[in-house]
């Protein structure tokens, strides 16, 4: 399985750039070669020696399947070409334990130096490796600063790896430089946590043997290590960071653990970025947003399994349970460990979900097909006290009207579509006479649809811009990502792309000014990248 692999480790340059593939953006054969010497060079004359190791991580475009990996349903995204570097290695011994001092090539994101400080237990979220004793670093989790998907990488490598009273981390200076436009849905932020996992692990020598990390486990530390910034994402961009190749796109899901399976992508398809230019700040509207979202689809899980007669852990005599909408349809059609639903049954029982929706909608609705606070802790069937220590004590969220009915029933409808997604994948991978790209491209359709109808996170402009799309020829369009802003992605047929691409330009009126390397930072062919991985300098 792609998650049990282990993480690659280069020592020859021009094998890691055969590894990250050609690209569909640079005219250059090896486009790679200029920004890894170029961030050697940096580092030599802002450190004064050479880096120990570079780290990589790419961001993902989600090609299917949003909103949904945080319920553990499966997403469908593939890694892209950009990426974040992070030329690391270790400082001189005299400095303060485990200290570190962060740069960055680009001058907006000024230099920063921390420290970690052992706490007596942890302070952040709760994570298992976390022991009696843990180690804290500051992280705002109310503004956005580049530092803290630093920091949020190195907590996890802290809490996993040290404890006070043996070895102590080594003090680190790092370099970053990165091409994943911020604010974009193409998960900067994932390739930043990342790849700071990776480098810390690599300066701190747990990589070095082959026992180290598995790829999966590398997706479990950077997914708790990036709650760290205040966003409860699920593992989506964690994985597609971490685990994908140049061949295929990733079927990923996470219940009951993560699951990855490399799947390719029909011939002549051709996934098109293009960028809104809004950017969402997803850490500051966290609150009315994305944890919003998180929440209103727990909260949905829990109304929605009374409602069914699904039995919840705490009924049977154990713990109040935060049941997850994956669960509670598991249940609901009797799945357990040994009867694990396939793909087929799954589709199968989503479906049947979906008609179910109707009993999350209340009689009268109090806004829209929303409910308030007291109505939803009432469905809930907990005192006030207890809805709040399950549902709202580990996050901040606000909202005057929660809507349940449209966020679970976006969740299993966009799941469903994921697994159509990678059904017609199969179907034109296995069959040279199928074309699959109509049909994919319905489907991100009806997933915009129902982004924008019922999960509420489109925006004015992808709207405009998944419209401009189809109407330039594409077979389907749609938001990727968190969304409220970044990026579209369109399926476009390989010989039309450059086509496509005028025709987009000149209908969205912020590209129209743009050409050259402007314009290709907005809107871009991607092929699929291959996944996070470090180079050692020997
Ligand atoms: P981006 O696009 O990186 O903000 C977020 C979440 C994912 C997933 C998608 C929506 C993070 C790190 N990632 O992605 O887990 O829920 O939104 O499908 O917050
Ligand atoms: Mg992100």
């Amino acid at each position: 399985m792609a998650a049990q692999a282990s993480i690659p480790i280069f020592t020859n340059l021009n094998e890691l750039y055969q590894n990250l593939g050609t690209s569909l953006n640079h005219a250059s054969v090896s486009p790679h070669s200029e920004r890894w010497n170029n961030l050697t060079e940096e580092y030599v004359k802002r450190f004064g020696r050479k880096p120990t190791y570079i780290a990589r991580a790419p961001g993902r475009v989600n090609l299917i399947g949003e909103h949904i990996d945080y319920a553990l349903f499966g997403a469908f995204p593939a890694a892209i070409e950009q990426d974040i570097l992070i030329a690391c290695g270790p400082r001189d011994t005299s400095s303060v334990p485990g200290g570190v001092v962060a740069d960055n090539l680009l001058a907006k994101y000024a230099r920063q130096e921390f420290a970690p400080s052992i706490v007596p237990k942890d302070l952040g979220v709760p994570d298992e490796h976390v022991h009696v004793e843990g180690w804290h670093l500051d992280i705002d989790t109310k503004k956005l600063r580049w530092e803290s998907y630093v920091k949020a990488g190195y907590y996890g490598v802290l809490n996993r790896y040290f404890t006070s009273k043996g070895a102590l981390p080594v003090p680190v200076d790092l370099l970053f430089t990165g091409t994943v436009p911020a604010g974009s849905g193409l998960s900067s932020s994932a390739a930043m946590v990342v790849a700071s996992t990776l480098a810390f692990l690599a300066v701190n020598g747990k990589l070095d043997d082959s026992s180290a990390l598995t790829k999966g486990e590398l997706v479990e530390m950077a997914m708790q290590n990036e709650k760290r910034v205040g966003v409860n994402s699920g593992g989506l961009d964690q994985a597609a960071s971490v685990i994908c190749t140049t061949s295929s796109a990733l079927y990923v899901t996470f219940f009951p653990h993560l699951f990855a399976q490399l799947i390719p992508l029909p011939p002549g398809a051709v996934f098109v970025c293009a960028n809104t230019l809004v950017v969402s700040d997803k850490v500051v509207h966290a609150r009315t947003r994305y944890n919003l979202r998180v929440v209103e689809t727990l909260v949905a899980a829990r109304v929605l399994a009374r409602r069914l007669g699904v039995k919840l852990q705490e009924e049977a005599g154990g713990k109040r349970e935060r049941v997850t909408l994956r669960v509670v349809l598991g249940r609901w059609v009797g799945e357990t460990e040994e009867t694990e639903l396939g793909a087929e049954q799954l589709k199968a029982a989503l479906e049947k979900m979906v008609e179910k929706m109707e009993l999350l909608k209340p009689d009268n609705a109090d806004g829209e097909e929303g409910v308030t606070l007291e109505t939803m802790i009432e469905w809930s069937g907990l005192s006030k006290e207890e809805f709040t220590e399950t549902y709202l004590s580990w996050v901040d969220v606000e909202a005057t009207y929660f809507q349940l009915y449209k966020r679970a029933k976006h969740v299993f409808q966009e799941a469903a579509l994921v697994l159509k997604f990678r059904e017609v994948c199969l179907h034109a991978a296995s069959a040279p006479d199928v074309d699959g790209r109509e049909e994919l491209g319905a489907l991100m359709n009806a997933s915009h649809a129902s982004c924008r109808d019922l999960c509420d996170c489109s925006c004015p402009e992808l709207n405009e811009l998944t419209q401009l799309a189809l109407d330039a020829g594409a077979y389907g369009s749609r938001l990727t990502g968190a969304a409220w802003g970044g990026c579209t992605v369109s399926l476009v047929a390989e010989d039309k792309v450059d086509e496509f691409i005028k025709k987009v330009q000149q209908g969205y009126a912020p590209f129209r000014e743009l050409e050259g390397d402007s314009l290709k930072e907005v809107i871009f062919a991607t092929k699929p990248s291959s996944g996070a991985c470090v180079y050692k300098f020997e």
